[in-house]
């Protein structure tokens, strides 16, 4: 089997946890996404999407990180996508969740434009700001969500006592606050379920790439967090 990723990647994060959380020995290619690798034929001829990550196994190619998880999980019985239907349907419905609207406000919305303002950002800073607002206000109604709702108050995991591939996106998703210093200390539930994740042997060694990228960050910071949360210029 062969990954195409980027290890900072919110859309390549989850599956390069799960590959860690189950031993998976998965040949990796590196992307750089900033340089273009993504536009070159090559990949191109790969992804049409330019876009990763991609996996491929045999003459069975996935454009798509929810399927690559599903079918990762599915090739070797993983506890973390449940064969029963019932409990398999609900991971599923937890992943949809993640995927589509969560994705959409707080990462797209809210957090990259923050974070990388030059590539997610928009370019008038009055325009920044309001759909800053806008997002922000979504992002926190999602994370009411997952606050109050997603997350049991009486077990550790989205799904109960262990993690699964629910767990898997939405720490990954989540977890990109860190790149802004967002403030999670509104959701207490969110930020044990965050902490018991980014606690995890296997986060530590897949996730290290981002971890020193939000160090790094909060090193450089010269200016207040208040002063450029939300869109002001940096
Ligand atoms: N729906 C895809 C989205 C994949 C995606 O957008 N990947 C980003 C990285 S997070 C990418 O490759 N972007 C290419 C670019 O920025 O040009 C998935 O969930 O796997």
């Amino acid at each position: 089997m062969k990954l195409y990723q980027m290890p900072l990647s919110d859309a390549c994060r989850p599956v390069l946890l799960f590959a860690a959380e189950e031993g998976l020995a998965i040949e990796m290619e590196t992307l750089d996404l900033l340089a273009g690798d993504q536009f070159s034929n090559r990949f191109v001829a790969i992804n049409p999407n330019s876009a990763v990550p991609v996996l491929e196994d045999g003459a069975l190619r996935l454009t798509e990180g929810s399927a690559i998880l599903k079918y990762l999980a599915d090739c070797i019985g993983s506890p973390f996508y449940p064969r029963d239907a019932v409990a398999r349907a609900r991971v599923n419905e937890r992943m949809d969740w993640f995927n589509t609207g969560f994705h959409r406000e707080y990462c797209m919305g809210l957090i990259w434009p923050q974070a990388m303002p030059d590539r997610y950002g928009w370019p008038d800073a009055a325009m920044q700001a309001a759909l800053l607002r806008r997002a922000d206000t979504q992002a926190r109604r999602y994370l009411d969500v997952l606050e109050s709702h997603w997350l049991p108050h009486d077990a550790t995991y989205l799904g109960g006592v262990n993690p699964d591939l629910s767990d898997c996106i939405g720490a990954c998703y989540v977890s990109i606050g860190a790149l802004v210093e967002f403030d999670f200390s509104p959701w207490p539930h969110v930020s044990a379920w965050l902490g018991a994740m980014r606690g995890r042997d296997a986060w530590q060694l897949s996730n290290e790439p981002f971890e020193s990228w939000c160090a790094q960050r909060r090193a450089a910071r010269s200016t207040p967090r208040a002063a450029w949360i939300l869109g002001e210029p940096r």
